[in-house]
């Protein structure tokens, strides 16, 4: 089933120059980005999108590192994106997270685990419709013939 999904470089990512390795593993993969933006996440944007952790121990913390720096925000859609992408993402704590996944591969710590991505179709639309207008979003067929010389 194609799905969009919602995934988003975190601070540490954005400091650690990995952006272009993420975007590059879900383009390989086959999936087609159809929406981006560099941006600071505001305290209010923060704590509805980490909601459901608002009773949780480390709340406050997680919230104030999501918006101490840019986020590199993105819209993903493809093939089963949501589940597929939540794999290539990785376990929440990076010691756990396989090698090959991109927390496996890049992350120490858990709160900062480098990349955040939706957990369910529900999540997945909730998030795209908080952190992008629909005319942010672009839609396009790839024509790969049209562009061999
Ligand atoms: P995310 O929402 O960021 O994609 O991460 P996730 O689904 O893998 O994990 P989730 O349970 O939604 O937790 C959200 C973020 O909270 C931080 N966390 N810290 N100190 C802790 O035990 C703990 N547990 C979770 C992580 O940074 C996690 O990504
Ligand atoms: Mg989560």
């Amino acid at each position: 089933m194609i799905q969009k999904t919602f995934l988003m470089v975190k601070p540490d990512g954005v400091q650690r120059s990995i952006i272009g390795e993420v975007i590059s593993r879900f383009e390989k993969k086959g999936f087609q980005l159809v929406g981006a933006k560099l941006m600071h996440i505001s305290q209010e944007l923060a704590e509805t999108h980490y909601g459901e952790h608002k009773e949780k121990p480390f709340f406050g913390e997680l919230v104030k590192f999501i918006t101490s720096g840019p986020v590199f925000a993105m819209v993903w859609e493809g093939e089963n994106v949501i589940s597929v992408s939540r794999q290539m993402v990785g376990k929440t704590n990076p010691q756990e997270a396989l090698p090959g996944t991109i927390r496996g591969d890049y992350g120490l710590i858990v709160d900062k685990n480098i990349i955040h991505g939706s957990d369910s179709p529900e999540s997945a639309e909730r998030e795209i419709s908080l952190f992008f207008e629909s005319e942010e979003l672009t839609f396009y067929k790839k024509d790969a013939d049209a562009w061999i010389y």
